[in-house]
């Protein structure tokens, strides 16, 4: 079977943030496998400062599903976890978003890949760097490590764990 390598996003901002990023990579280990972890960062909430600060982390995994199925598993985790919905960039358990999913670009109504905000997201590039530098973005055509260096968002992240 054709496994795919799929980089994702996770980010809790509510509740005990650390123990929910944990149990989503037990919860990702279950349906999925985890090829690579980057460090855990702090961030201050991004586009919507009156907001507690983030923990945010990036994964790298490889999943035998389709895009759309493996999207369905993610909603799957998130609500596991106690994730519920209700406005756009509100406060949240958990997050995980697909940044890449091998080099497809998919543009449907459910799903943007690559992430659309990856490129202007310090919190999102910080850790992918850290352990993707060389991943060049399909659409952008650029290494991670040179996407963060022309980068232009002013957060600071912060890596709490190695
Ligand atoms: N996620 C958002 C909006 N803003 N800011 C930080 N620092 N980290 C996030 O994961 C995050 C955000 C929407 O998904
Ligand atoms: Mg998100
Ligand atoms: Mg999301």
């Amino acid at each position: 079977m054709i496994s795919y390598p799929v980089f994702l996003s996770l980010g809790s901002n509510l509740g005990n943030r650390a123990g929910t990023l944990r149990q989503a990579i037990d919860l990702l280990a279950q349906v999925c496998t985890i090829k690579n972890q980057s460090s855990v960062y702090e961030t201050a909430a991004w586009g919507n400062p009156n907001q507690p600060n983030y923990l945010n982390q990036v994964v790298e995994v490889t999943t035998s599903q389709s895009p759309a199925e493996f999207l369905q598993t993610l909603h799957v985790i998130e609500n596991q976890l106690g994730r519920t919905r209700s406005g756009k960039w509100e406060a949240r358990v958990i997050d995980i978003d697909i940044l890449y999913f091998a080099n497809q670009i998919i543009n449907s109504p459910e799903l943007t890949v690559p992430h659309p905000y990856l490129t202007e997201r310090k919190f999102v590039l910080i850790p992918l760097v850290e352990i993707s530098p060389q991943l060049r973005h399909p659409v952008v055509q650029k290494k991670n490590e040179e996407l963060l260096r022309v980068c232009s968002d002013p957060s600071v992240v912060k890596r709490i764990t190695d």
